[in-house]
């Protein structure tokens, strides 16, 4: 790879630089746009509720790989946390189980929202890209591409503000996985923050941070485009055939 020799940006820029990607968040995305204009009716939610639980399930896979690869004592010691948000312990019962409670207050039984049937190809592949990306890279670099939490707390307060009004019909004790966030998102990021200005100094390694936010943006991105096609084009995969499965 040719040397970049251009200036590195001082710290101030970066995150600047970092923090300017939110306007590809996929808080833009229509489907997004949609449920925060009340514009999503049961099925619809149903649907984003049951393939979200596949990104949730995913999430202390891919920071349990991404702690396999890091041989700092230190950060393993701060980013365990993030398994245990996720996955609980002995007195909480975790976020993957407050993800299954708000599917069941959108209606969808456990085992429609464990057995994993309503999920998407696309939500899947999305996923799966992430995880097994953290799983090969640098595990700074897989830090890196957890800061779309960032924008992440603006996405939660929203539903939150905007749910008991726009989907009654859904019990408030559901939006709990939302409040968590809010906390949890932002303790994150400090600490995700600090590592990537650490550890990302050069003007190309810059570069490259800015490239996984990116990738990043666009495992979001995605899985709300196979949505769309889904729920609110309603051409799921194969809707068009005889032979769908
Ligand atoms: O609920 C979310 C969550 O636990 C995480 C972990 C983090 C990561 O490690 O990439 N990203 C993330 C996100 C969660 N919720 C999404 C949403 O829209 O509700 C946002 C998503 C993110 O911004 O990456």
């Amino acid at each position: 790879m040719p040397t970049d020799n251009r200036d590195a940006w001082d710290r101030e820029t970066f995150e600047s630089r970092l923090r300017a990607l939110g306007n590809r968040y996929h808080i833009h995305h229509p489907f997004q746009v949609k449920m925060n204009q009340g514009e999503l009716n049961r099925e619809q939610i149903q649907g984003w509720a049951a393939n979200r639980y596949y990104y949730q399930i995913s999430i202390p896979i891919k920071d349990s790989a991404l702690m396999a690869n890091c041989p700092d004592r230190a950060v393993r010691r701060r980013w365990i946390q993030r398994i245990i948000d996720h996955d609980g312990d002995q007195g909480d019962a975790g976020g993957i189980e407050a993800w299954i409670r708000l599917g069941e207050s959108c209606g969808l039984t456990r085992t429609e929202i464990v057995s994993q049937s309503r999920v998407l190809p696309g939500v899947r592949f999305a996923v799966d890209a992430y995880v097994n990306f953290v799983r090969q890279a640098p595990w700074q670099e897989g830090v890196c591409s957890s800061l779309t939490e960032l924008f992440a707390p603006t996405i939660h307060r929203e539903r939150l503000a905007n749910w008991p009004t726009y989907y009654p019909w859904i019990d408030s004790e559901g939006l709990q996985y939302f409040r968590n966030r809010l906390s949890e998102a932002h303790r994150d990021v400090q600490h995700g923050l600090e590592l990537t200005l650490e550890y990302f100094t050069s003007r190309a390694q810059q570069e490259r941070a800015l490239e996984l936010m990116q990738f990043k943006l666009d495992v979001l991105w995605s899985m709300l485009d196979a949505m769309y096609m889904a729920y609110i084009l309603d051409m799921p995969p194969y809707y068009n055939l005889e032979s769908a499965p």
